[in-house]
């Protein structure tokens, strides 16, 4: 448990070199938009420290001596910074978030692109919710830092340097006085940093509990249900939720007491000018004007110093989300391509197993010296109990992961000489558990594919007997899929499945009967189809049915991860084996439906 969320828990510094440097690199093509931001921040930060200089003119130089013309003048500027402010605020908004957007779009391309080429092996070992996070909230915590963040920091920090100039420019001694607060503030702020980034960990792991535990739930919403869990999940539910309450609250509580105290500080500061600027006043030795002007900047000092704070935890943040992208970037769980592919444009279909070896994990081999001839149009079935390694063998067939020892060969060339892609084309697989994306009927069976007509796929959706469904539906071919097929029953997403294979029209099929028993009518539906499937093409078959594995040219029987017994139907039985055995456990009394 504690190892599954230490990436959550990833709290890295508020500044890495390491990282920024490669952070820098998506910055780099809208480098142009960056240097605009900066130099609209610094203009930016100017113009409201100006104002209170102008003031201070307004007061000093015009009304103290009574100059109506003067004193409208100096309010028509005031008035002209005030609109140049909110116009160049303007831009700088919208360029900052515009800058921000792109970085981000393009970011997320590129983890898209790199988790789609990712082996299965990763998907394994990954929690999807992990990787989702990583392409969505992480994502979005860099593009806070780049639109709001690392732009705005230039503008709070010329801010205070622009009313530093002023200041001093006026008076030294009252500077000094209206600072002197300023040493405590920074010792409040590092221990504020300190704490809230403390607690910040505590809300982060607390949320990544959650949040996985939500997903799970959610997911297995069904089984909850059906064994009457709802209570324990509240309960177990209920825990995490409180304690991540009780990290937020934790974590409120910091700011409860850091925000009050700043505030404090500014009220202390401008009691400080009054007492010793007011004094120096009634000696004359200072303006009313000038008073005035301190007030102000004070004011707006402080907000700046604040702002800074928070800066500090989203650059925080920032830096630990590009931490965890930049570890999934750089995860190299690829199947490997050939540097030299060769070409397999046509083929005939025969698939050669030459003493294969391969295993998920390390050397725990789950299938062992396995080899097998099939030759083209021939039909081969599988079977053996769970666990014994048949869909291990299509897996490897399609190169979804790569075997250890041994050699395929189709058509006999190697198959980890060929691209995918060029591979993959080839073959077609129906899988055990049929996958539907949202979409509608017709683009589950083209999966989107330009190649394939309507009319290729209606006629698919014939050959496979599944029309007559599918026309019965409110929309036909067009009707939504929701929420990967659940509106539809077991057997209806196999057909659409066997369509979707079809369609494709592959040299080599693969298919992974599905265990669950359907309906009588639904059987001879699929039992047609899956004959309709075989015809003029090599496959294989993990056969359940007693009908497809009669039927086969040659039936592999895998125990263990060995090939124990191969041969035809009747071969087998005469064996009295582990085929025969199987038979009279799992097919001696399916019904056998007739196809007519
Ligand atoms: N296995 C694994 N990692 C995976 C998939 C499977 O370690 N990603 C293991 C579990 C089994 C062995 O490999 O011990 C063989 O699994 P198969 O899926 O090949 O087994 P079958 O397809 O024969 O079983 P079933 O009939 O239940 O589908
Ligand atoms: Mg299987």
């Amino acid at each position: 448990m504690a190892d599954e969320f230490r990436d959550d828990e990833i709290l890295g510094k508020a500044y890495d070199s390491k990282l920024m440097k490669r952070l820098l690199k998506y910055v780099k093509p809208y480098r142009k938009y960056v240097l605009l931001a900066i130099l609209l921040n610094i203009f930016v930060a100017a113009l409201p420290t100006v104002r209170p200089y102008l003031i201070k003119i307004g007061i000093d130089i015009y009304i103290a001596n009574k100059d109506y013309h003067g004193l409208l003048i100096i309010c028509s500027i005031l008035l002209g910074v005030l609109i140049l402010q909110s116009v160049v605020q303007y831009y700088l908004a919208y360029y900052t978030e515009l800058m921000g957007q792109k970085i981000i779009f393009d970011l997320r391309v590129q983890l898209f692109t790199h988790v789609q080429k990712l082996a299965l092996k990763y998907f394994d070992k990954t929690p999807i919710g992990r990787t989702v996070t990583r392409v969505t909230n992480d994502v979005e915590t860099l593009n806070e830092m780049f639109s709001s963040g690392i732009v705005s920091v230039f503008s709070d920090v010329f801010v205070i340097i622009w009313i530093f100039v002023f200041m001093f420019t006026m008076s030294w001694d009252l500077s000094l006085v209206t600072l002197s607060v300023v040493p405590i503030l920074f010792y409040a702020t590092f221990l504020f940093r300190k704490k809230v980034r403390e607690s910040y960990r505590g809300i982060r792991k607390h949320l990544a509990r959650l949040n996985s535990y939500m997903q799970e739930h959610i997911t297995g919403m069904n089984v909850v249900q059906i064994f009457g869990k709802e209570k324990d999940e509240f309960k177990k539910f209920s825990e995490i939720n409180r304690n991540y309450r009780t990290a937020n609250i934790k974590s409120i509580l910091y700011y409860a007491v850091f925000f009050p105290f700043v505030e404090f500080l500014s009220a202390l500061s401008v009691a400080l000018i009054i007492w010793y600027g007011g004094g120096e006043v009634i000696q004359s030795s200072l303006t009313i004007g000038v008073l005035f002007a301190f007030l102000q900047y004070t004011e707006m000092f402080w907000r700046p110093v604040r702002d800074l704070s928070d800066k500090y935890n989203i650059l925080q943040s920032a830096m630990a989300s590009s931490e965890r992208i930049f570890k999934l970037l750089d995860d190299q769980t690829f199947v490997n391509e050939p540097q030299q592919p060769k070409t397999l444009q046509k083929i005939t279909g025969e698939i050669e197993f030459k003493n294969v070896w391969f295993a998920y994990n390390g050397d725990d081999y789950v299938l062992k010296n396995i080899s097998f001839k099939i030759n083209p149009g021939q039909t081969v079935a599988i079977v053996g109990a769970t666990g014994a390694g048949k869909t291990s063998i299509i897996n490897i067939l399609s190169r979804f992961y790569d075997i250890q020892k041994g050699s395929i060969l189709i058509d006999g060339v190697d198959i980890r000489d060929v691209n995918k892609r060029e591979l993959r084309k080839h073959i077609a697989t129906v899988l055990q558990d049929v996958y539907l994306f949202s979409g509608t009927i017709k683009s589950n069976i083209s999966l989107g594919n330009k190649d394939i007509t309507e009319k290729q796929i209606i006629e698919a959706a014939k050959t496979v007997g599944a029309d007559k469904f599918i026309s019965s539906l409110p929309n036909g071919y067009d009707e939504e899929v929701k929420e990967k097929g659940a509106t539809l029953s077991v057997g209806q997403k196999q057909l659409i499945s066997f369509a979707r294979a079809l369609a494709y029209k592959p040299q080599i099929l693969i298919l992974d009967e599905a265990t669950s028993s359907v309906d009588t009518e639904t059987e001879i539906l699929i039992q047609r189809a899956i004959e309709k499937l075989l015809v003029g093409r090599t496959s294989i078959v993990i056969a359940h049915r007693l009908s497809t594995v009669q039927n086969a040219d040659k039936i592999i029987v895998m125990h263990k991860g060995e090939v124990r017994e191969t041969g035809t139907h009747q071969e087998l039985l005469a064996q009295k084996g582990i085929y025969y055995r199987l038979y009279q456990l799992q097919y001696k009394d399916q019904e056998i439906v007739k196809t007519a």
